[in-house]
Order: C-alpha cells, then structure tokens, then sequence
C-alpha cells in the first residue's frame, strides 16, 4: 500500500523555541521569557541574558532562508506555531498588534510560495505572561474569552492561508508544567487537583469554542487538538499492573477523549468523585463539548514507558518525560527518553481504533549532542547516523500502521532546524535537519549548516517513504 499520494511531509517548530526577538516589533513577554532554565521554572523578575529562548535561532530575520532550506528538502507542511504575544502584548486587550500579524502574513506567503502548507499551533507553551500574573493562566474563567478574541483574529486574518490549525500544543502536559503549558502562577506544589482540573475545563471549553469559531471562518478549516503520547507497558502479566497501564494511559486519554468524543468520559468522572473535584460548567460548556469536536488527532510520540502497581520495587525514569518505570527491553537517548519505534506504530492503532479520526503525527525526533566535521565536499556537516536511524525506524513503523488501515495525514518531525530544547532551555539537545551555530552560553554565528539527515529526509519526501 505505501505511504498516501498526498501524505504531508515536513517538519515541526514552535515560536518561543526558535523565532527569538523576543521584544521586536511590539511582541509582549511570554511566560518562556522569564523561564531560563527550561521551561518548569522557576521564573525571574526580568528576562535575563542567559535565557537562550530570547534570540533563539533568529528564525525572526532568517526565516527566508531557513524555509528555503525546508523548500530543498521537499517539505509539504511546515508546523510552527503564532507567539500569542506578538498579535496581543498582554493577552487581555481588544485591539491587535499590526506588525504581529504582518509577520506571520510574510512568514505564510514564503511557505505558500514553495507550495507549502503551514500547520498552525495557537499555543505552544507560550502565554503572554501579564496572563499569568494577572488572571493565574488558566485557572481563570476570563482567559478563554481572550483566546476566543486572539484566535478569531488570526482566524479571521489568515482564513485563505491557513488550514490546518491545532488549538494547545501537548494540551495534556499541564498536569505535568502548569506553569508552562496553563500559564498558572501557583506553584505546583500549591495547586490544588480542584484548580488544576478546573484550569483543564476552561482549556478544553476553550478549544472547542475556537474550533466553532474557526469552522465559522472557514468551513474547510481542519481542526486538530494536540496530545502527548505515551503508551504505558504494563510492567508484568500481574492484572494489577494491567489496570495501573489503563490508569496511566487514560491520564492521557482523557483529554483526546473530550475532543474526540465531545464530553467527559465516566472513567474522569470517578476520579473526580473520589478526590472532592467537582467542575463548575457554565451554561452552555456542555453543549460547546459535545458539538465542536476536532476534525482529527495530533499528537507528538517520543516514547513509551511502562506501568507499575509496585511503585516501590523500581527505581522510577525522571528522563522519560511523564515518568514511569524504565523499560528493560529499551535503550534510552542521552536524556534517557526511551526510544521505541513499535511504540508508535501502538500509538496509532490505538487512537485510530477509538476515534476513527485521521491522525497526525506532528512531533517526533531524537535529542542529541551534535559535532560539527568538514564534510566530503569540504562544507561543514553532522554525520547524524544515529538520527538518520531513529527516524527511519520510526517512519517504517508508521508505513506499518498505513498498512493496519489506520488513515494518517502527514508527519512533522520535531525540531527540524536546531533549536532550543523546552525541557532543558539548551542548544545542546538538538533535533534539526539544519544544524545552527549557537551554543550554551550564547556565543556562536547563527549560521545554518546541512546535516547528513537533510539528504536523508530529502530522500525519502522524493520517493514518498519507499527508500525507507
Ligand atoms: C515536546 C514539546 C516541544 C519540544 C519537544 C522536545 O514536549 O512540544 O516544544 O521541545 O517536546 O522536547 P525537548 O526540547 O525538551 O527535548
């Protein structure tokens, strides 16, 4: 069967991680412009030098030339993401910032000059931080009404360049960084499950209400939520370790189950009951749900981990991003994200089976520590054999699910252009087909060199995933 005739090939950014300018052209700070050491805090008074997010790679003044690079590959789409920020300073106000919006109408009209489709994240771990500090992010009713407002506007302004948008970005990671993915200013330790559970209600009613707003505009708008991925093994055969991966996974599942399916499943509802959590609905949010579903599911996939009911016995992972117990049968990257390409494949048939909605994978890639070499024609290169491997094991696995049946629309590997890693706030973690010269400490040219995996990905776009 092979990979679909009009199967989306690209890659996957995000604007505080790369665009830089943090302060040009009337953009208003962001909760990463106060996040120097990654993106869980803690958080200084003033942005400070050392936070790489500040500049990023420049994409703001190279952007010309780095999707021409895109272009050379053979890019399809392109994710990034808008800096909320840049359209509304503060978040709250009414009246958007012109020069905001004329970026991202240049930034589109060079993607759509190579024929290339832009695939939209309205927030990506990005709050304009006068929402943090004013309204404690999400936990406040008032912010979906912003959001609403930002997210007509752009709508509205790029309604024949765009579309395919996604509402948050991994909008599951607020159980995880409510501060960086909710905005929310109370420490984590502070947050009660009932604040937290509430700030995920207004998100979800949130991006539902864009999404009627965004078929309003445009009825061929496509619509997707955004999810972090994460099969979870059940330890051993034991049930109860069965029912502990159930657990785990339906943390996750939840939040793709209110997009996909339009309402709370009973599972949440127990929950819920059993810890005193009761959501305060206003009228109409069930309504919202249950008529504004997404037009498909997108998620990123980095790995799997596995699930305990003996917490005790293991020594638990603090790579893997939402923790768990190391998988045995698994090797780990340097950051000790376990890699697992059957994982994906998992992934896929899993969501598929449950919603029998198109897929799109939008993050994957691997971390890692690069070293710049003079290569066969004399330029600098990265011989990224073991990048090259990672993603060719993970793309024959989606080829594999293809071949289950399960629709899947494109692929947008993570960092296709080196960038800062939102973990660790680092240079040094990166993912790109593109190498950028910058470093740790903020030295380097900002000049962008080709990576061996750039003629790898080129390759496979040409032949449509067939040299896989
Ligand atoms: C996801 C985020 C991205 C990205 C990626 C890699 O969780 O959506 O923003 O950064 O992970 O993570 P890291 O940069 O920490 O390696």
């Amino acid at each position: 069967m092979g990979f679909p005739k009009n199967f989306l090939w690209g890659g996957a950014t995000a604007a505080n991680q790369y665009e830089g300018a943090y302060n040009i052209d009337g953009k208003g700070l962001t909760v990463q412009d106060v996040t120097p050491k990654g993106g869980f805090g803690p958080i200084t008074e003033e942005p400070t030098p050392d936070n790489l997010k500040l500049e990023g790679i420049d994409f703001y003044h190279h952007y010309k030339d780095d999707i021409k690079l895109f272009a050379e590959m053979g890019f399809k789409v392109y994710r990034t993401s808008i800096a909320w920020a840049r359209i509304f300073p503060n978040g709250d106000e009414t009246v958007p910032n012109e020069a905001g919006l004329q970026f991202y109408d240049d930034l589109f009209d060079e993607l759509h000059k190579y024929d290339i489709e832009p695939l939209v994240t309205l927030s990506h771990y990005e709050t304009p931080l006068h929402l943090a500090k004013e309204y404690d992010g999400w936990t406040n009713r008032e912010l979906i009404g912003f959001f609403e407002n930002y997210a007509r506007t752009v709508f509205t302004r790029y309604k024949d360049k765009v579309k395919y948008w996604l509402t948050f970005n991994e909008v599951n990671s607020v159980l995880h960084a409510p501060f960086m993915s909710g905005g929310i200013l109370t420490p984590p330790e502070e947050l009660s499950q009932q604040d937290l559970y509430q700030a995920i209600h207004h998100e979800l009613v949130a991006s539902a209400s864009v999404t009627k707003i965004g078929h309003e505009i445009n009825p061929n708008f496509q619509i997707g939520c955004m999810i972090i991925s994460m099969p979870a093994y059940p330890m051993t055969p034991n049930p109860k370790d069965v029912l502990a991966s159930r657990h785990f996974e339906n943390q996750n599942y939840l939040f793709s189950d209110i997009h996909a399916r339009g309402k709370y499943p009973n599972y949440i509802k127990r929950f819920f009951k059993e810890n005193d959590i009761e959501i305060k609905f206003a009228e109409g949010d069930e309504k919202l749900l249950a008529e504004n579903t997404v037009d498909f599911i997108s998620f990123s996939y980095y790995m799997s981990t596995t699930a305990t009911s003996e917490p005790d016995k293991y020594e638990t992972s603090s790579g893997n991003i939402l923790g768990g117990v190391p998988n045995p049968y698994l090797e780990a990257s340097e950051w000790g994200w376990q890699v697992d390409p059957i994982g994906l494949r998992l992934v896929l048939n899993d969501f598929y089976d449950r919603y029998q909605l198109p897929l799109f994978i939008v993050e994957n890639g691997l971390g890692a520590k690069d070293q710049l070499v003079e290569g066969p024609d004399g330029e600098l290169t990265v011989e990224d054999d073991y990048r090259i491997k990672y993603l060719n094991d993970h793309l024959i696995q989606v080829g594999e699910a293809i071949e289950d049946g399960v629709e899947i629309m494109g692929y947008t590997s993570w960092g296709c252009i080196d960038l800062v890693s939102a973990s660790t706030a680092e240079m040094s973690k990166r993912y790109g087909y593109i190498y950028v010269d910058r470093n740790d400490d903020g030295t380097g040219t900002f000049k962008r060199y080709k990576k061996k995996s750039f003629y790898w990905y080129k390759e496979v776009i040409e032949s449509n995933g067939e040299n896989l």
